[in-house]
């Protein structure tokens, strides 16, 4: 039988690509993302290779999060493979310098919710005795470079929960894996500096990974036979060695 997944922040980067990876390998999908005017276009664009269902909501919306994952119809609501992509970062600055609203965006939709959609989804796994839970954590998640501070902390966030995850899970035949990326090139660091100029030298004078590496590397951790569980993936572009160290050339 086809499976099913879910894949929060599909509306572009490596959810985005995720979707297409997935459908490519025939597997029925619910996105979510916030705009549903990309998720319309996704769906348009994948429905002529697996069955797509859209959810519209914020993830950072507890409420909002429980009633969409409610209102999945019958054929979309058996979820095999939840991928916890949703995430973001808000500014670069010293942690003397840090706004507020930016630490709350992170820990409320890179953090918590995670959480909100995984206790959607979670009770349905331990029912069934079976399921696959990835979530998307990065490098950031490894290590703390100057001016990460709260994002990094995030990505820790998700790696810890991951880990609890497979413990707490592990009675149940479910499995949950991390995939953890170093420097990808997608709207992130658009969306960290706002729009302004700083994004653009970011990606600039190496080759960055692109969101299709990252979503090859997730559809190898959830094809993996039933006994292998690949429980945390970190993957760099061979010009970083590590959050701050990254061979440029110009
Ligand atoms: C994205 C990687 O190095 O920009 O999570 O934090 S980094």
């Amino acid at each position: 039988m086809k499976k099913t997944a879910l894949i929060t922040g599909a509306t572009s980067g490596i959810g985005e690509a995720t979707a297409y990876e997935f459908a490519k390998q025939g597997i029925n999908l619910v996105l979510c993302g916030r705009r549903l005017a990309k998720l319309k276009t996704i769906k348009e664009d994948l429905e002529q290779l697996t069955h797509v269902h859209l959810l519209n909501f914020d993830v950072s919306n507890k409420n909002a999060v429980f009633k969409a994952i409610d209102s999945l119809p019958n054929a979309f609501k058996h979820i095999d493979i939840l991928i916890n992509n949703a995430g973001n970062a808000h500014g670069l600055d010293p942690i003397n310098e840090g706004s507020v609203e930016d630490w709350d965006a992170m820990m409320d939709i890179n953090v918590k919710g995670l959480l909100y959609v995984s206790k959607a989804i979670i009770p349905q796994m331990t029912e069934r005795k079976s399921g696959h839970i990835i979530n998307i954590g990065s490098s950031a998640g490894k290590e703390v470079y100057p001016k990460g501070n709260v994002y990094c902390a995030s990505k820790h966030a998700v790696l810890a929960i991951t880990e609890g995850m497979r413990v707490d899970l592990n009675p149940y035949n479910i499995k949950v894996s991390a995939v953890s990326p170093g420097l990808v090139e997608t709207n992130f660091s658009k969306v960290r500096f706002k729009g302004g100029k700083e994004a653009d030298n970011v990606y600039n004078g190496f080759q960055a990974l692109q969101a299709k590496d990252i979503a090859e590397i997730i559809y190898f951790v959830v094809s993996r036979p039933n006994h292998v569980n690949i429980a945390d993936l970190l993957v760099f572009p061979t010009a970083q060695a590590n959050s701050v160290t990254v061979k440029k050339e110009f």
